[in-house]
């Protein structure tokens, strides 16, 4: 390898060459060459490497001790909160088909632009050299993972939410099997963020099966084995026969039944992805992305994380216990672009009251009221700021985390964000009808967010953002996943977002009955009404489970408010669907099929009953 000693001690060279992979050698000298850092450390398995890397981040000041042990604060730039969609980019060679909705860019100009530049942009800096497992350590399903990386804080942050597999790359025996995230933070300001936000990229490179980002902090565009993995990993699961999903894997655990079913599921971000995985009494596996495979006619799915890189805001010990727990108890646990003062954490809607000032992620003095160069007045906390902990630190861990043969997925559910039209849960007809009721998935935005509230954006399986094949084919490929199954899961929907006058219909923590209904179903313990849109529950079982469960007295009156069928409502989604589908290229005839007779059946309904809003004992 050609890289200086003072820059690759001998010691670090030894643990290079121990691998004895020509492509990681590559690897590392081409990048090293051109981001040009004064230090290079190769961080291995060993608990000393990783208690480098955790003491590095205080160090470099990337990272700062709270007064809770174990707890940390990293800041990303005040411009650098979430991910950046205009400036990812996937890099394609002329044969490659994509959507028109994804943001593609020549292959060779993109490398070009990027690689121009990622040139020096490590100078004056010390990267870390790391290995990863995407999924358990050793099993058929994980991917390795390397990372040339200059933060500190990116590479902790991996170190608590993924499986180090240093010892991994050895067995690969030469072989060039394995993803690779090159990222620089770039320059750094005078608090340690980084300066050139306008020079910011992150370029999704799927014929080398690299990535390369910079010029960001934000853990969604510089963790590599995040949000660049997932697309990496979707493009592969594509071109072979299995899935990588935005899903979180949990465990359902009724009560006085001994008996565990798992479920994996997809909603977009801010629809209650992680409070679903994290529901009391039950078992959490994932919290984000799985990759699923058939192995003797069943589905199995791990979770390529080890952790779970959280959003805090609304966290509260009445809504989320077993977080709040974890949150405000010494472990390792990194917290971001929220409020410190006097080195205790707040974040917003926590339940208690914040402090007129502190350290946040605009300045190390915020007041409340300071305004930013736009005018705008600056929270104390960003909406997006986040916890990163790892699973294993949860009472509600399952067993199975580290297991390399997967979970057995019996149920899948979608979620969204929907104010005026779904039902807070309903099953697919078929596996077909379920994937088409994943491809139309939709969330509103909210009050909290720039713009118009109530404005609905688009994601299939909650993977638009993250989209590297054509729409047409990632839908024929979950078609055919199910349909080459012995036992496809059950698909159900869920919507815990629905308002009448104005107001939510439903407490947060009602979702624990709609997992239980889900759970019974995939065991044919309950009946379910046949309705236009799927199967919807029935209002004795329901009743019964809100009184089990929470000891509340749920009426006929919630019931019809919650499940009633709002026909036009669902026309005019099936109209929105009908537009964008038609935009796309090569959609399955199933599908296009499935979106007809659902269509169909909500006008039959229309036209039989005489009416907009149908209650769900009408279709007894
Ligand atoms: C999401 O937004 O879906 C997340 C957080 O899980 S991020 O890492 O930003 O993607
Ligand atoms: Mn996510």
């Amino acid at each position: 390898m050609n890289i200086e000693k003072s820059i690759l001690s001998d010691e670090d060279r030894k643990k290079i060459e121990y691998l004895e992979n020509p492509h990681v050698n590559k690897l590392l000298e081409t990048y090293v060459n051109l981001l040009k850092p004064a230090k290079v450390r190769v961080i291995t398995d060993k608990k000393e490497d990783i208690e480098f890397v955790r003491n590095r981040a205080i160090e470099l000041g990337e990272e700062k001790k709270l007064a809770m042990k174990g707890h940390t604060i990293h800041f990303d730039g005040y411009n650098d909160q979430a991910r950046d969609k205009a400036n990812t980019k996937v890099l394609i060679t002329p044969e490659m088909k994509m959507s028109k909705a994804i943001n593609t860019m020549d292959r060779e100009t993109g490398l070009k632009e990027v690689l121009g530049i990622m040139d020096g942009a490590m100078k004056g800096k010390e990267a870390a050299i790391r290995f990863f497992s995407l999924g358990p350590v050793g099993s058929k399903f994980s991917i390795l993972a390397f990372q040339i990386t200059d933060s500190y804080y990116v590479a902790h942050s991996e170190d608590i939410l993924y499986r180090t597999a240093y010892e991994e790359f050895k067995h690969l025996k030469g072989s060039d099997e394995f993803f690779s995230f090159i990222h620089s933070a770039g320059e750094l300001n005078e608090r340690g963020v980084t300066k050139n936000i306008d020079k910011r990229r992150v370029y999704i490179d799927l014929k080398g099966n690299q990535v390369f980002t910079v010029n960001n902090q934000y853990a969604g565009n510089s963790l590599g084995l995040k949000k660049l993995a997932l697309r990496l990993g979707i493009y592969k699961a594509n071109n072979e026969d299995w899935l990588t999903e935005h899903m979180f894997i949990m465990g359902a655990k009724p009560e006085g039944k001994n008996r565990i079913t798992y479920f994996a599921g997809a909603f977009p971000s801010a629809c209650g992805k992680t409070s679903t995985a994290m529901i009391p009494g039950q078992t959490i596996v994932g919290d984000d992305i799985a990759y699923l495979r058939a192995d003797n006619g069943l589905p199995y799915a791990v979770n390529i994380e080890q952790g779970i890189f959280g959003i805090i805001t609304d966290v509260n010990p009445e809504d989320d216990p077993l977080i709040s727990e974890v949150l405000n108890s010494p472990r390792e646990l990194i917290f971001s672009n929220i409020l410190i003062n006097n080195g205790v954490p707040y974040w917003l809607n926590m339940g208690k009251d914040i402090p007129d000032e502190g350290m946040n992620h605009f300045s190390d003095n915020w007041k409340r009221g300071m305004k930013d160069s736009t005018g705008k007045e600056v929270e104390p906390a960003h909406k997006n700021s986040r916890y990163t902990m790892r699973i294993e630190e949860l009472e509600n861990a399952d067993p199975n985390l580290n297991n390399p043969d997967g979970v057995l997925i019996e149920g899948i559910i979608y979620g969204g964000r929907d104010s005026d039209t779904s039902v807070p849960v309903y099953q697919s007809l078929s596996w077909t009808h379920g994937v088409f009721i994943g491809a139309t998935i939709e969330s509103e935005t909210t009050s909290a967010t720039l713009g118009k509230e109530g404005v609905r954006s688009f994601s299939p399986m909650a993977n638009m953002d993250f989209l590297v094949v054509p729409l047409g084919t990632y839908i024929k490929n979950h078609i055919r996943f199910g349909n080459e199954l012995d036992r496809a899961p059950k698909v159900f929907a869920t919507n815990y977002f629905i308002k009448e006058h104005g107001k939510f219909l439903n407490h947060k923590v009602d979702k624990k009955v709609w997992l239980l209904w889900m759970d019974g179903r995939v065991h044919n313990e309950y009946d379910a009404i046949e309705t236009p849109i799927g199967f919807i529950p029935k209002y004795e079982d329901i009743k019964n489970l809100f009184k089990q469960i929470f000891g509340r007295e749920y009426t006929q009156a919630d019931y019809n408010a919650q499940f009633a069928i709002r026909v036009s409502k669902w026309l005019e989604k099936m109209d929105r669907m009908e537009d964008i589908y038609s935009k796309e290229a090569d959609i399955p005839q199933e599908f296009t099929q499935t979106l007809k007779t659902q269509k169909e059946r909500l006008k039959e309904a229309q036209a039989k009953y005489g009416k907009d809003v149908i209650l769900p004992d009408e279709f007894l």
